[in-house]
C-alpha cells in the first residue's frame, strides 16, 4: 500500500526521497496517480519551467549542468528532468545516473532524474508534465527540461517549458540540420555552446541571418537573443540565466506566462483523456469486438468511420 497524503508532504517538504518515489509513480502510470495529482494541485503553479533541445552531442546535459550551478548561486532550488529516449528506465534514481550530473548528486537543493520516453505506456506527452509537476509542488523555483531536439514528442516538450532553449554548435551543419526538425521556430533562446571551437561566430551568424532577426519586429515582440556559450568552462552560463530572467519578465509583463501554461495544461489534459479513452476501449470492448469491427470493415459491410462511431457510442452509453 502506497501512503499518498504522507509521500505527498514529504514531497512538499523537498524529501528526495518522496519526490523520487513520486516521479516512479508517473512513471509506471500507477493507479495512485490521480490521487497524488489532486494532492499535488494546490501547490503547483510557482516553478519556473525551461525546456533545452538541440542535436545530440550539443552540450545539452553540460549546459543543464552549468545552469544548475548558476541558480544555486543565486539560492535557488533546482528540478532537472532528462527525458533521454537512448536509455532505459533507470528506475527510480533521482540523483546522478548520468555523469555530468555528479556535481550535484549531494546538494538537498537539486532534484535530478532522468525519464525514457520509449515504451512508456502513454507517451511522453503524457508523463513529462505531471513529472513536472511533481518537482513544481516540491518547492523548486526553476525547472531544467532536457530533450534531445529529434522527434516530434522531444521537441514539444521543450515548446511547452515557460521558455525554449535551442542550443546549437558550431562545425555540425547544426544550423541546416536544426532548421529541418523544426526546432528553431521554438526557441525563445539560442546558445551556440562549444564556442571554445572554430566557427561560433559563423554559426551565430548563420542563426541570425535565418531567424531575421536583424529585421525590423513589432514593437513589444520578444527577439530571440543569441549566446555563446563554453558549458564544459561554464563561461557564458550567467548570460543564459540573464536572457532567461530577462524573456521571464518579458513573459510576466505581457500576459504571456499565463497562455503558455494554459496552452500546457490544455495539453496536459487532452493527453490524458486520450490515454484514458483509449484504456476504456481496451477494456470495453477488447480486442474481441475491435476484431469484429475490422472483420466487417474487410468485408466492406462497414465502413470505418461507421465502425468507429459504434466504438465511441459504446464508450458513452455504458
Ligand atoms: N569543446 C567543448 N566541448 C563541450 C562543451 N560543452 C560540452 N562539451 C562536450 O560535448 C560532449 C557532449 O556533451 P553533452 O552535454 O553530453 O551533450 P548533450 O547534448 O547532452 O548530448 P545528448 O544528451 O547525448 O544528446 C561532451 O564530451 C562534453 O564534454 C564546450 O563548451 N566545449
Ligand atoms: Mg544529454
Amino acid at each position: 500500500m502506497i501512503d499518498v497524503p504522507t509521500l505527498v508532504e514529504q514531497a512538499r517538504q523537498g524529501r528526495p526521497r518522496a519526490v523520487a518515489r513520486l516521479i516512479s509513480l508517473v512513471e509506471n502510470a500507477a493507479p495512485e496517480l490521480r490521487e497524488v495529482m489532486a494532492a499535488l494541485a494546490p501547490y503547483t503553479g510557482h516553478a519556473y519551467t525551461v525546456g533545452l533541445t538541440g542535436s545530440p552531442g550539443v552540450g545539452k546535459s553540460t549546459s543543464t549542468s552549468a545552469l544548475v550551478s548558476a541558480y544555486r548561486r543565486l539560492g535557488k532550488r533546482v528540478g532537472v528532468l532528462a527525458v533521454d529516449p537512448s536509455s532505459p528506465f533507470s528506475g527510480g534514481a533521482l540523483l546522478g545516473d548520468r555523469v555530468r550530473m555528479q556535481d550535484h548528486a549531494t546538494d538537498p537543493e537539486v532534484f535530478i532524474r532522468s525519464m525514457a520516453t520509449r515504451g512508456h505506456l502513454g507517451g511522453l506527452s503524457w508523463a513529462a508534465p505531471q513529472a513536472l509537476r511533481v518537482l513544481d509542488a516540491a518547492g523548486c523555483d526553476v525547472i531544467l527540461v532536457e530533450t534531445v531536439g529529434v522527434g516530434q514528442s522531444e521537441v514539444e516538450i521543450a515548446a511547452q517549458a515557460d521558455t525554449a532553449v535551442v542550443l546549437l554548435a558550431p562545425g555540425m551543419g547544426d544550423g541546416i540540420q536544426a532548421a529541418k526538425a523544426g526546432i528553431l521556430e521554438i526557441g525563445d533562446l539560442f546558445v551556440v555552446n562549444k564556442a571554445d571551437r572554430d566557427g561560433a561566430d559563423a554559426t551565430a551568424r548563420e542563426l541570425n541571418h535565418m531567424l531575421g532577426l536583424g529585421e525590423a519586429r513589432e514593437a513589444g515582440a520578444w527577439r530571440p537573443p543569441i549566446v555563446k556559450t563554453v558549458a564544459a568552462r561554464g563561461e557564458g552560463v550567467d548570460e543564459v540565466v540573464e536572457a532567461l530572467e530577462k524573456h521571464r519578465a518579458w513573459l510576466e509583463e505581457h500576459g504571456e506566462l499565463v497562455v503558455r501554461r494554459r496552452r500546457r495544461a490544455a495539453q496536459e489534459i487532452e493527453a490524458i483523456a486520450l490515454a484514458a479513452l483509449r484504456a476504456r476501449i481496451g477494456d470495453l470492448h477488447g480486442d474481441r469486438q475491435l476484431a469484429a469491427l475490422a472483420e466487417k470493415v474487410v468485408a466492406g459491410e462497414l465502413d470505418p468511420y461507421g465502425a468507429s462511431d459504434r466504438l465511441v457510442a459504446g464508450l458513452t452509453t455504458s
